[in-house]
């Protein structure tokens, strides 16, 4: 855990507590025991404090959260580096995150490599920094920098550092604890950093917070940052840090935090497939082929040029593949312009593409995704072929986002190989991947299929094979709430309203309408048997159209339509049916408690591995509101017994295919949570 070194006077206090250097308690009690023993010690002048491998410190051991905290805390630890009557000097590598740079934050003095990682991410988590961040941190870089860092969880590099004076010197990683030394060796006074007073202006806060406005919306984590962080320019370190741990504590036993919390963790346990040895073999994959240069082609090959793989991309004509490295060139150079990529990087991206319409030319590729049309008839033509020209070994991959991974993997003579990769629109920026595993796919392909989704910057969660697999699943009980309650009186607005209320991007209307009306429609504007064939028949695609559910003015925001109300009201006439009043508790349920139910037959299917995982599908793929945990985690922070309730109440309006999920009722007359229930 803390290993110390003498290097003449200087001594050196590595903390080493793999993976990440977590500050648990026998990390804290080292830190605090070593640089006690050194103030009585004669023989040393100056400390540095340093990390084992990869990393200085991720922070606080967050698994500790939640049980009775061992002394010492860490603020206690950081105070006595502060008042070390010798200098100390924090050598940073890798990250500082969290209680880690508050850690280097109590040193006198930082020393950083320039690709050093330092932040304080707590507000990821539902918190703020707990331990004299946010108050030594202001004092160091003065208040605009503090809130960015702070508020924002914008972590910063160890050259960016120096700039701000974060840091004092950068120096090159292999010297790191070397020069560490050296400097600490010349250093003949401690510089604590609750001496300083924090320079501003008044209308940093002001600024800071029109700014940001929507970003912390509804988050108490932001709001508490900023009153602590005002708190360090009015009152002493000691009284701000007081400050500072009642907002923490409070933020600790709020619900937000304990949702962003599980998130954080969802997402890694996602990332393991149960039964799969974690060390198996994965295979190489140095050259990716797309067939279909559409919308979902074109993102899925920035992903992999992005990443510096070589793509190949194939298409049936000319016309079609000129659009879509066009539209990838058009995507690439609108984030030039937002600054997030430099002129170079995309030329170097975009030459590492080779539009082809020739098939066999995926023959050298490792991992071949097809992203075409969702037609089972045209994917399996295209595996069939796939089948002669692939070389051995490669994967085969089907971007489909509904239909079975085995009936496609039946026409190859290599079932083992094939997978689903179900990327979601945009592909280039939405972080989700379904990976679905088919009855018949290798350890090594699925294992590869994650790895190769997580080195491209996705978040992939592993789904069995069914109709939608696991989030849209979830979501077409969602939508078919959605037009029913349409049907039924309810307008648009009102139905989207509960949704974006609760913190969705989107109503299910409104998504409807960003995806297309039109999707699945049969294209015959004379057979008008659903709301969605009405709105079709007239042309309200949706937002492609310039309407559907909604108008949308110059900047794509929804408008109240009257053309679509005048269709959805004669469409109800000719129906005979009577609209009637419908309470934002009925679309609640209708719309959200529905999805819980299909989540839990996905959990007692095996669809998915875990209730976490689909929190995690619906976070990264829908935008469900990460500071409520995922639409299982809510669940179960609302009561799995209400939950049965709200949907027994509704029963006569849910359909007459809806039917409760016995893993959900089972958990809760059990008062199990789902994971629990499905174990027994
Ligand atoms: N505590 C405990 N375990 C942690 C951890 C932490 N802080 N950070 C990561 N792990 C585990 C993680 O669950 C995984 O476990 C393994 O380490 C590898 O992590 C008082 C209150 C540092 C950028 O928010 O951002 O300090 O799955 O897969 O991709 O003010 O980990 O292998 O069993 O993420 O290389 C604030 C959180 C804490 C940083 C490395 N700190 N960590 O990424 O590895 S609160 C954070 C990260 C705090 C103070 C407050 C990342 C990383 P397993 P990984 P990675």
């Amino acid at each position: 855990m803390i290993e110390t070194h003498r290097h003449g006077t200087i001594l050196a206090i590595q903390i080493g507590n793999p993976p990440v250097n977590a500050l648990s308690e026998d990390v804290r009690r080292g830190i605090y025991q070593a640089i006690e023993a050194a103030q009585s010690d004669d023989g040393i002048s100056a400390i540095v404090i340093h990390g084992a491998g990869r990393m200085f410190s991720a922070g606080a051991d967050i698994t500790e959260f939640g049980k009775p905290l061992a002394e010492p805390g860490l603020a206690v630890v950081i105070d006595a580096i502060e008042a070390s009557a010798k200098p100390v000097v924090a050598a940073i590598h890798g990250s500082a995150l969290g209680g880690g740079l508050e850690v280097a934050l109590g040193a006198h003095y930082r020393v950083a490599t320039a690709s050093a990682k330092l932040g304080l991410p707590e507000v990821a988590l539902g918190l703020l920094p707990g331990a004299g961040g946010t108050q030594r941190l202001p004092r160091l870089v003065g208040i605009p920098a503090a809130l960015d860092m702070i508020v924002l969880g914008s972590p910063i590099s160890g050259a960016k550092a120096l700039d701000i004076d974060l840091v004092d010197k950068v120096v090159p990683e292999q010297r790191l604890v070397e020069d560490a030394i050296a400097y600490a060796a010349k250093l003949d006074r401690p510089r604590p950093t609750g001496e300083r007073a924090v320079s501003f202006d008044g209308g940093e806060f002001d600024r800071f917070a029109e700014q940001n406005a929507r970003k912390i919306k509804g988050l108490d984590a932001p709001q508490a940052c900023i009153e602590a962080v005002r708190a360090a320019t009015t009152l002493s370190l000691a009284d701000g840090q007081e400050k500072e741990r009642s907002l923490f504590h409070r933020l600790m036993d709020g619900a937000q935090s304990k949702a962003l919390r599980h998130a954080f963790f969802a997402e890694r346990a996602a990332a393991k497939i149960d039964g799969l040895p974690k060390d198996v073999a994965l295979r190489s994959v140095a050259k990716v082929g797309v067939i279909g240069a559409g919308t979902m082609g074109g993102g899925i090959s920035m992903n992999f040029l992005s990443a510096g793989i070589p793509v190949t991309i194939v298409e049936m004509a000319e016309e079609a593949l000129d659009r879509g490295t066009g539209l990838m060139r058009k995507n690439y150079e609108a984030t030039a312009a937002k600054g997030r990529m430099t002129g170079a990087q995309v030329e170097g991206a975009l030459a590492l593409l080779t539009p082809t319409l020739d098939f066999s030319a995926l023959s050298d590729c490792d991992l071949i995704i097809e992203a075409v049309y969702e037609n089972m008839d045209v994917k399996k033509e295209i595996f069939a072929r796939l089948d002669g020209i692939a070389k051995p070994g490669a994967i085969l991959a089907s971007n489909t986002s509904y239909l079975s991974v085995d009936e496609i993997a039946e026409v190859t003579k290599r079932p083992q190989d094939v997978v689903g990769l179900h990327f979601f629109s945009p592909a280039n920026i939405m972080k989700l991947v379904e990976v679905v595993r088919g009855d018949k796919t290798a350890s090594d392909v699925l294992a590869t299929g994650m790895a190769i989704a997580r080195k491209i910057g996705k978040v992939p969660v592993v789904s069995g094979v069914c109709f939608g697999f696991i989030g849209n699943r979830m979501l077409d009980p969602r939508l078919e709430g959605a037009m029913e309650m349409l049907l039924e009186g309810a307008t648009p607005d009102q139905i989207d309203r509960v949704s974006v209320g609760f913190g969705m991007p989107m109503g299910p209307l409104q998504m409807i309408d960003l995806a297309g009306v039109d999707i699945g429609w049969h294209r015959d504007p004379t057979r008008i048997e659903s709301l969605r064939d009405a709105l079709n028949a007239l042309g309200r695609w949706g937002q492609k159209a310039g309407g559907g559910f909604y108008d949308y003015d110059e900047k794509r925001r929804p408008l109240p339509s009257p053309a679509a109300t005048g269709i959805i009201d004669d469409y109800r006439a000719k129906a005979g049916v009577t609209p009637r009043a419908i309470s934002d508790e009925e679309i609640m349920v209708r719309t959200m408690h529905v999805m819980v139910n299909e989540g839990a037959k996905i959990l007692s299917e095996g669809i998915a591995q875990r209730a976490s995982d689909i929190d995690v599908v619906w976070i990264y793929g829908y935008g469900w509101p990460r500071h409520t945990g995922g639409p299982m985690f809510w669940a179960e922070q609302v009561g799995l017994t209400k939950i049965v309730a709200d949907l027994e109440r509704y029963a006569d309006r849910l359909g007459d295919d809806f039917s409760l999920s016995p893993l959900l009722a089972k958990a809760a007359r059990d008062g199990r949570s789902l994971d629990q229930a499905k174990a027994r």
